[in-house]
């Protein structure tokens, strides 16, 4: 009997229906007739997983067979957004599944909604390891995405009075149909215990290290199909789970509760995503999701994805662990660890190995987010880490004296133990392990190279280089807005979704009036798509016909919604104080989207702020409807695939200097919104794309902000000049969106005045002007469609697929295997 190979199911209508109905009633264990639609949306990823099934297993047995150089992405995040419509597309499956579903009697959008996203993800940098996986799978790049299965994702955003509330995100509690548990290949992953060295007759030092306690890792697996090309890669997220020994040790005690105890602590790793986004809270539990993950991933990778003869020494030739920022680094002395005490090999050859294989990406400024962990936090979590962590820093100083004599202050500043209190400088023992480091726009790895890691880049030259961020053009223009799509397709072909420079193209289209007014009607159509939605998801009254402002992006002040709320203050102050006719203001609706941290109060006050100003204007007679502002709660990708491509205007506004890229610009440029912003982040490169007719610029440059420091800056000085913006910042003051109670909102206005650390006073009066022009353009609907045009055309260059290509060439060296 010979062993056929899985295959897939015929991919036509009727097989599809055959193969659905058959999971629904072998796998979901139920009728057709009173299957509830949850079971029918499980059948129905079921079924495209099995036509996926035939090239995964044989992609996961290539990718062994031949033993290509090949990519670890450790990631703590991955935002993955729903998966349904995306493997549809990827597999060529969206009309054969639409049209079984119709032949079944079913409304697939019914199913679609059914799909709970994985939001495993704070924001930029985990949306970005998503869009990178898309990419890598269809580049044929062999890979493996690894990270947490967080039992709750980034939580649910509600509004009780105006004010955040965070609901848990419980994502499994239906169960996920896009996951593979594999229990049978779970890692041990130890912590605590002591160090023990032992000398051998020759006089050899060696270390053990004797764990206090360990945990399960259980790999999770999950589908990464390439787009129309037959691969699919994996993505393995981990789950704690309390090994049994564990247990049995204590149940022998005849302690139940302490055992039932000690398992609930074990699981607690993958309980919970952190939803902190750039402040780091130095908690233990944090440090041990990350260890967790990493010991977990290279343990799998060696074991499982080497084979068996493999040498060691080649590791360099074979794999690029690549470090999404600081919070997978522990990874570093791990890998040193498993390679000198498990695998017996020296020091200095470990060392040599481990710089070849790692790789290190930023993705701040922010000197706050930089993590750091206490000296004795981590000698208790991870003892031997922590040994391997002073040596190399003391190798590492060692070499810097040699090429810089004693230069103690020097020394002081690039040692990866900071002191007082001792802690450990994630970023530092990145840069000094890894063979590249790279920011995430020109301007950012500028930044980053001359004033966050200026010596560093002085001892390791060529080290440092840029990558400047990407999108997924699958997720973001062909299934996000299937009008543009479509309008895209009939004009250039079909090739642009893996070429997206062809995009290009559509400058010739700009000029054409026929094209304009179709692509006006696509943009008219996707505000109609999100009208709907905010009805239905929110109750909200969207106007099609108003000019639509977005802001959509983590709560944080250097993103600054502060400067948008001020502009909206301003309109709303001019009308009602009479100096504004109401009916020559410019119909706009504001729409923000923004998750505060739980722990981040002056976050929060202003998502207040945002809401008290909105039922205000909203509700106000004399502003005639004009102005809306509309802030729909857990704004999230499923979410972010509606408004973008309904919006004119991008706003992207952070302090010149802070924002280290930025993805939802590119998104929006993408999609045909123009874009408002700051010379910040790939704010710059997109402006250089598209020219300076087509992307309205204000504020600062970051030299201008250094020089505003240097000369001492003085908000109030700011307010006293600006009679608009103190209007604005007195209505605020006054209680005018609190009720009259004037103190509900005074830590926002005395934040401003008399500290503002994100200068969003200095950047006003340019704000205001550069809106000012905003509102005469949108004036010439065919001009702004023309622009609105040629930044599509235009931005090309910000596909995740451009990125991946320059991490291959520039950091990876893992040519596509086709
Ligand atoms: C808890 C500590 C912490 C620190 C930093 C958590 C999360 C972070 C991230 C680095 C924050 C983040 O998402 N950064 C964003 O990364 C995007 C992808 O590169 C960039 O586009 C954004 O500009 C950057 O803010």
């Amino acid at each position: 009997l010979a062993l056929a190979p899985v295959a897939a199911p015929p991919a036509s209508v009727d097989g599809f229906v055959r193969e659905f109905l058959r999971n629904l009633n072998f796998e979901r264990g139920v009728a057709l007739s009173s299957s509830a639609p949850n079971d029918r949306y499980m059948a129905l990823a079921y079924t495209v997983r099995d036509y996926l099934m035939a090239r995964w297993l044989e992609d996961q047995a290539r990718q062994r067979e031949l033993q290509a150089k090949g990519v670890c992405y450790l990631s703590a995040e991955y935002l993955l957004g729903r998966q349904l419509d995306n493997n549809l597309l990827a597999a060529r499956l969206t009309e054969v599944a639409t049209e079984a579903m119709v032949a079944c009697g079913i409304d697939i959008d019914e199913l679609r909604q059914q799909e709970v996203e994985p939001g495993l993800g704070n924001g930029g940098l985990g949306r970005l390891a998503a869009c990178f996986i898309d990419s890598l799978a269809t580049m044929s790049v062999p890979s493996i995405g690894y990270g947490i299965r967080y039992e709750y994702g980034i939580f649910r955003q509600t509004f009780v009075d105006g004010q955040q509330v965070e609901q848990p995100d419980a994502w499994l509690t239906l169960g996920s149909p896009w996951e593979f548990p594999h229990p049978e290949a779970a890692q041990k992953i130890f912590f605590g215990g002591h160090t023990e060295k032992t000398t051998d007759e020759q006089g050899v030092e060696t270390t053990t290290w004797v764990p206090g306690w360990h945990v399960l890792a259980v790999p999770y697996n999950y589908m990464v199909p390439g787009y129309h090309n037959g691969r699919v890669n994996t993505l393995r997220l981990w789950r704690a789970v309390a090994s049994n020994a564990f247990d049995l040790r204590i149940f022998n005690s005849g302690d139940y509760e302490e055992a039932v105890r000690a398992q609930t602590f074990a699981e607690n790793i993958s309980k919970v995503l952190y939803p902190e986004d750039s402040t780091p809270q130095g908690k233990e539990l944090r440090l041990q999701q990350q260890y967790f993950f990493v010991a977990a991933s290279i343990a799998d990778f060696l074991d499982h994805q080497l084979s068996a003869d493999f040498d060691l020494e080649n590791l360099p030739e074979r794999v690029i662990f690549q470090l999404n920022d600081t919070h997978p680094v522990i990874a570093v002395p791990e890998f040193m660890r498993v390679l000198v005490d498990e695998r017996g090999m020296e020091w200095d050859a470990a060392w040599a190995i481990t710089q070849k294989c790692f790789a290190y990406t930023c993705h701040t400024l922010l000197p706050e987010a930089l993590e750091v962990w206490p000296v004795d936090l981590l000698g208790r979590l991870l003892p031997r880490h922590l040994e391997i962590i002073y040596r190399i820093n003391e190798e590492f100083l060692l070499e810097v004296r040699e090429r810089f004599g004693d230069d103690e202050l020097r020394i002081r500043n690039m040692s990866i133990i900071s002191e007082n209190p001792r802690s450990v400088r994630m970023a530092y023992l990145a840069t000094v392990a890894g063979a590249k480091v790279n920011g995430v726009a020109e301007l950012h790895s500028q930044l980053l190279r001359e004033k966050v890691l200026p010596d560093f880049d002085e001892f390791y030259p060529g080290k440092f280089t840029n990558v400047t961020n990407g999108v997924t053009p699958r997720r973001f223009v062909r299934l996000a807005n299937p009008g543009l799509a479509g309008l895209i397709t009939e004009a250039l072909g079909a090739g642009w979704t893996v070429d997206l420079e062809r995009l290009r193209g559509l400058e010739a289209f700009a000029e054409d009036p026929e094209f304009r007014v179709k692509f006006a009607e696509v943009k008219r159509a996707n505000k109609r798509i999100l009208s709907d939605v905010l009805r239905e998801r929110d109750g909200f009254v969207l106007n099609e016909d108003h000019l639509l402002d977005v802001m959509v992006k983590r709560l944080h002040e250097y993103k600054r919604q502060m400067l948008k709320l001020l502009h909206i203050v301003t309109e709303y102050e001019g009308i009602v104080s009479g100096r504004v006719e109401a009916s020559s203001v410019q119909p706009r609706t504001f729409i923000f989207g923004a998750k505060a941290a739980p722990g981040y109060a002056m976050a929060k006050r202003i998502i207040h702020l945002i809401n008290a100003v909105g039922s205000v204007v909203n509700d106000d007679p004399r502003v005639e409807g004009r102005l809306k502002v509309l802030f729909p709660p857990n704004y999230n990708v499923t979410l972010a695939e509606r408004v973008i491509p309904a919006a004119d205007l991008s706003e992207q506004i952070s302090l010149a200097g802070k924002e280290a890229s930025g993805t939802g610009n590119m998104k929006f440029a993408l999609n045909g919104a123009l874009t408002i912003g700051t010379d910040d982040g790939a704010n710059v490169e997109i402006r250089e794309l598209v020219g300076d007719d087509n992307f309205f610029l204000f504020g600062m440059t970051e030299p201008e902000v250094e020089a505003l420091w240097a000369k001492g800056y003085k908000p109030a000085e700011f307010y006293q000049a600006d009679s608009g913006l103190r209007r604005a910042i007195d209505l605020i003051a006054s209680g005018a969106f609190s009720d009259g109670d004037r103190s509900v909102f005074e830590p926002v206005v005395s934040n401003l005045l008399y500290d503002d650390r994100f200068m969003v006073l200095a950047d006003y009066s340019s704000y205001i002007a550069e809106q000012a022009k905003v509102d005469a353009a949108y004036g010439d609907q065919d001009a702004w469609t023309r622009a609105s045009i040629l930044n599509v055309a235009r931005t090309g260059f910000f596909s995740s697929d451009r990125s991946i290509r320059d991490y291959i060439d520039r950091i990876w060296h893992t040519p596509p295997i086709l």
